[in-house]
């Protein structure tokens, strides 16, 4: 696959500062399919310096302007979205129509809606004799993870340029080639030199040289609760702001009354997508006791439709998980679950295909709060079902993890899923399977986060409030 050797630094495609390479692997088949330059700290600063030149100008560039800016940016993208597709099958595994859809797709749809913020909201307001000004907060650090390489780079992008900041993006060194298809795409735009900055490399290199650097303001970043804790105290000891998206365990919880058989379809799906591959994913499934053993049956019967297969077909709903490593920790846990005397109902530790990282749809009934299949992040393609006794108890297992990133809830009626939405230490609750909104805050309450992306709270993560009294 087509790979630059270079950052995209300043506006144009630069030389990396060491000869040091990564291979890009398709988890598919375990084949190299690119190599991109693995960036050190050189390679940073030199992109940081990029980003604080073009400040000043991108910053009091007016906001309309800077969305009419997001909006070409979003053409460019629209018109290169087979090939950015083609991108994220190869070196992600995503099932072609996910990856066409949800993958490519949805983050374009959301630049759009980004575009539009840019020229509507309300930069400015007065408060009694106090005029608020709405200020870009700097020089933005991006750090995104793999499993969502588009919507990442573009959950924080298109905000910080809407708010007027500029950025250097570090993305996830297993999927770098969708991240510098976009910068390919920035750069058709026309966007001004030094706004957007791409520096490929790993994350105990160039990203904690990133985080670290005194010339940044705001470090952005998405992935595992672990290393989010670090940035987050790196962060912390330098007094800049920061914005964390991390792990999650949402419950999914049906209530009696609830339509069971759509209620379980959807959950399975739930985790399903991506390949399990999902800081939002409902991957405890909350059962009355009553109705439990014919959940169980109907999410066994509902796994049937994931056929594991290779990506690039149409007819694959679940791909290889990304990588070897991946693909090791996934299995770690299920025969984890089986050690600390889960039911193993489907699926299980073989491999389903003898080449590329793949793991069978696994699904486990009898899961208890104490187990570590009930309270970690396994992020691939399988689900727990938990059983409770009455609304009390649902509740106590739904918060009874360390996250709070998401989660479900299906009743009759939606008065009844909203009342008990408000017990869940949760940042965001869909009921009865509520299509996903774009505009509505994402992040997490407990170690799940801190800060919100999406819509106008994802804005304001890249704003800083200045008063003037009058
Ligand atoms: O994540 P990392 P990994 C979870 C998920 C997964 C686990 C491990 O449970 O199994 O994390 O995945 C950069 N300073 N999530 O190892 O290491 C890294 O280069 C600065 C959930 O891939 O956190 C990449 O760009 N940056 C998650 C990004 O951080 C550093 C999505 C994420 O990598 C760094 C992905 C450092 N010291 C994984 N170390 C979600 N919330 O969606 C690494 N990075």
């Amino acid at each position: 696959m087509k790979a630059h050797d270079g950052m995209y630094i300043g506006g144009q495609w630069r030389p990396a500062a060491a000869a040091e390479t990564i291979a890009v692997v398709n988890p598919a088949d375990e084949r190299i399919i690119a190599e991109v330059p693995a960036g050190v700290e050189e390679d940073v600063d030199a992109a940081v310096r990029a980003a604080r030149a073009a400040l000043p100008g991108w910053a009091t560039t007016p906001p309309a302007a800077r969305g009419w800016s997001l909006r070409v940016l979003h053409d460019e993208l629209a018109a290169r979205k087979e090939e950015i597709t083609a991108t994220l099958v190869a070196e992600l595994g995503a099932p072609a129509r996910f990856a066409a859809a949800v993958q490519t797709a949805a983050p374009i749809a959301a630049l759009e809606a980004y575009a539009e913020l840019a020229g509507t909201h309300p930069f400015e307001e007065r408060i009694a004799n106090s005029t608020v000004l709405l200020e870009p907060v700097g020089v933005v650090a991006a750090i995104t993870p793999w499993n969502y390489p588009l919507s990442m780079i573009v959950s924080k992008v298109a905000p910080a340029l809407a708010a007027g900041c500029t950025l250097v993006l570090k993305p996830a060194e297993d999927t770098p080639l969708t991240a510098q298809l976009f910068a390919e795409c920035v750069d058709a735009a026309g966007l001004p030199a030094g706004v957007l900055n791409v520096v490929t490399g790993y994350g105990h290199a160039a990203g904690r040289a990133l985080a670290a650097h005194p010339g940044v303001d705001h470090v952005s970043f998405t992935g595992s609760t672990e290393v989010g804790r670090r940035i987050g105290a790196l962060a912390g000891g330098a007094v800049k702001s920061v914005s964390l998206e991390l792990g999650g365990k949402s419950a999914n919880v049906i209530l009696p009354g609830a339509d069971l058989p759509r209620a379980v379809a959807a959950g399975v799906g739930h985790v399903m997508a991506n390949s399990g591959q999902t800081c939002y994913a409902w991957t405890r499934m909350l059962v009355q006791e009553d109705q439990y053993e014919e959940a169980v049956g109907l999410a066994r019967e509902a796994l049937c439709e994931y056929v594991v297969g290779d990506p690039a077909a149409d007819a694959t709903r679940v791909g290889p998980v990304v990588s070897a490593k991946q693909r090791e920790r996934v299995r770690g846990y299920i025969a984890q679950g089986v050690a600390e005397g889960a039911r193993l109902v489907a699926g299980g530790t073989e491999a389903p295909r003898a080449t590329g990282y793949f793991v069978e749809p696994t699904l486990f009934a009898d899961v208890t709060t104490d187990m570590t299949i009930a309270q970690e992040e396994i992020f691939g393609p399988v689900l727990g079902i938990l059983r409770y006794e009455d609304e009390e108890d649902a509740v106590r297992i739904a918060n009874d993890t360390v996250y709070g990133l998401h989660g479900g809830v299906w009743a009759a009626t939606a008065q009844e899923a909203v009342a008990f939405a408000r017990r869940m230490d949760t940042g965001r609750v869909d009921i009865n399977g509520a299509a996903f909104n774009t505009l509505a805050p994402f992040g997490g309450y407990k170690q799940s986060g801190v800060g919100r992306e999406m819509g106008a709270y994802g804005l304001r993560e890249y704003l800083q409030t200045k008063s003037i009294q009058l």
